[in-house]
């Protein structure tokens, strides 16, 4: 008995010592500690008074993996549940506060970095604090910082929903008044105004956000290879496809490759829409079966290392465009490549859309109908942050997406690649993927002599 007690004991220090060891700091993430050192001092140097709080995620998620809170990600690297951070303009100093685990949820979840001797070394911050310090923390420095306190006060953006269109989803749930619980984020922020009415509150989203505009080089290492993920995923789906297959069949051939080469997910929902779902933007229930002569539109792209790719092509599931969808199908590519030729720096979202009407000009195209951005940013999240209208820069990243819709057709087209401003232009990181006519009929003609795998059940 008691040797049985010895050994659990034992067994247990062994557990403890694994879960230690793999602490949640940048595990197998693309970014240096010095990265988001880097980051904290910018932003302090920016803002330069007073005192910044950040808020991380505090639930774990359900059926996904955890994901941090963009913003608290940006700047700390840190992936543990229930964390804060202070920000010392002055001292430039940084502080993260996370929860105080019991044994239970570490021999569950794993340790946080609180549980690390080396946590302070290993994320760079001053120190590392329980979270139950954090309100003194506060009370101790209040009055020598000026009294501004910087929080987030324009909305958060989420992996899959940019900063402007979370308030629109808050907006449409309050539309029933049983469901207008206020968001966390409004009530963190009330609840700072309430203990601490002495403080200044001021919006630090703005300066995360220009700091989050331009892509530094880890950041683009990051995205040229998830470029690459991204591309090779939709070109997979494209290379297995044939009539008599399910729509999620293809998000499935896409995924698998995309969780193989290391992605930590999707960037959003797989949109696969076939034949009349073509024409719905946002489809994602991906149940059809597609059929001969149809078209299938494929949306999709990795999250990787907290940066998003965003790929969209659209393709015969027989392997071989109609004259009616080929004329289309060139026009919606000819816009693309114009926007792609007329992205670089200095020009501005005006100067893209000329070119654009000049080359369909040139060319006798009718402009009319035509849909999709001629560019949204991109980055930790799909549709990322930065304002409209300012010249170019290098180390931007964009989505250009036009596509024409003709529902009484059943025919929707839209193609679609990331790209990133050079020096000189931009790089297209989601070139790998076919989008020439030729090269994806060639692409799906070859798989369609290969032996088909077996008939497939329908999705509940
Ligand atoms: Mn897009």
């Amino acid at each position: 008995m008691k040797r049985t007690a010895v050994f659990c004991f034992l067994l247990c220090m062994v557990v403890q010592f694994f879960i230690i060891a793999s602490s949640s700091y940048c595990q197998r993430m693309g970014y240096t500690k010095e990265e988001f050192m880097r980051r904290r001092a910018e932003l302090m140097s920016k803002v330069d008074e007073g005192m910044i709080i950040l808020f991380g995620n505090s639930m774990p998620g359900s059926s996904i993996r955890f994901r941090q809170d963009n913003d608290f990600y940006y700047l700390s690297g840190v992936e543990d549940l229930g964390a804060v951070m202070i920000l010392i303009p002055e001292a430039q100093q940084s502080f993260l506060f996370l929860p105080k685990q019991n044994p239970r949820e570490i021999m569950v979840s794993g340790a946080n970095l609180l549980e690390d001797p080396e946590g302070a070394e290993k994320t760079g911050f001053t120190r590392l604090y329980p979270v139950s310090y954090l309100d003194e923390f506060i009370a101790r420095l209040d009055t020598r910082n000026g009294g501004s306190l910087y929080v987030r006060l324009s909305p958060a953006d989420l992996v899959d929903n940019s900063g402007y269109e979370v308030p629109l989803l808050y907006a449409r749930r309050y539309r029933n008044h049983y469901d207008d619980q206020m968001p966390l984020e409004s009530y963190r922020v009330e609840k700072l105004r309430r203990y601490y009415p002495y403080f200044t509150i001021k919006d630090v989203k703005p300066f995360i956000d220009r700091m989050r505009l331009i892509k530094s080089e880890e950041e683009i290492a990051v995205l040229r290879r998830n470029g690459r993920i991204s591309a090779l995923g939709v070109k997979e789906a494209m290379r297995v496809t044939h009539p008599g297959m399910y729509e999620y069949e293809l998000e499935a051939a896409a995924s698998h490759i995309f969780t193989k080469n290391g992605a930590r997910g999707n960037a959003y929902p797989a949109i696969v829409g076939s034949g009349p779902n073509t024409c719905v933007w946002h489809y994602e229930a991906n149940s059809r079966k597609m059929e001969a002569g149809d078209l299938v539109l494929m949306d999709f792209g990795a999250d990787l290392d907290y940066l998003c790719i965003d790929i969209t092509r659209t393709w015969p599931v027989s392997g071989r465009f109609t004259p009616e969808q080929r004329e289309v199908y060139e026009i919606v590519l000819t816009v693309l490549k114009a926007c792609i030729e007329a992205y670089k720096p200095g020009v501005t979202s005006e100067d893209v859309q000329k070119h654009v009407a000049e080359v369909m000009k040139k060319k006798g195209l009718d402009p009319r109908g035509l849909r999709g951005g001629i560019g949204h940013y991109v980055g930790m999240s799909v549709h990322d942050v930065g304002s409209r209208g300012i010249p170019l820069q290098p180390g931007m990243c964009f989505a250009i997406e036009p596509a024409l819709y003709y529902p009484d057709k059943n025919m929707g087209i839209r193609i679609e690649d990331t790209i990133l401003i050079t020096e000189s232009g931009c790089e297209v990181l989601s070139a790998e993927v076919p989008k020439e006519i030729k090269q994806i009929e060639r692409l799906i003609q070859g798989r369609s002599s290969e032996t088909k795998g077996e008939a497939p059940s329908k999705r509940r």
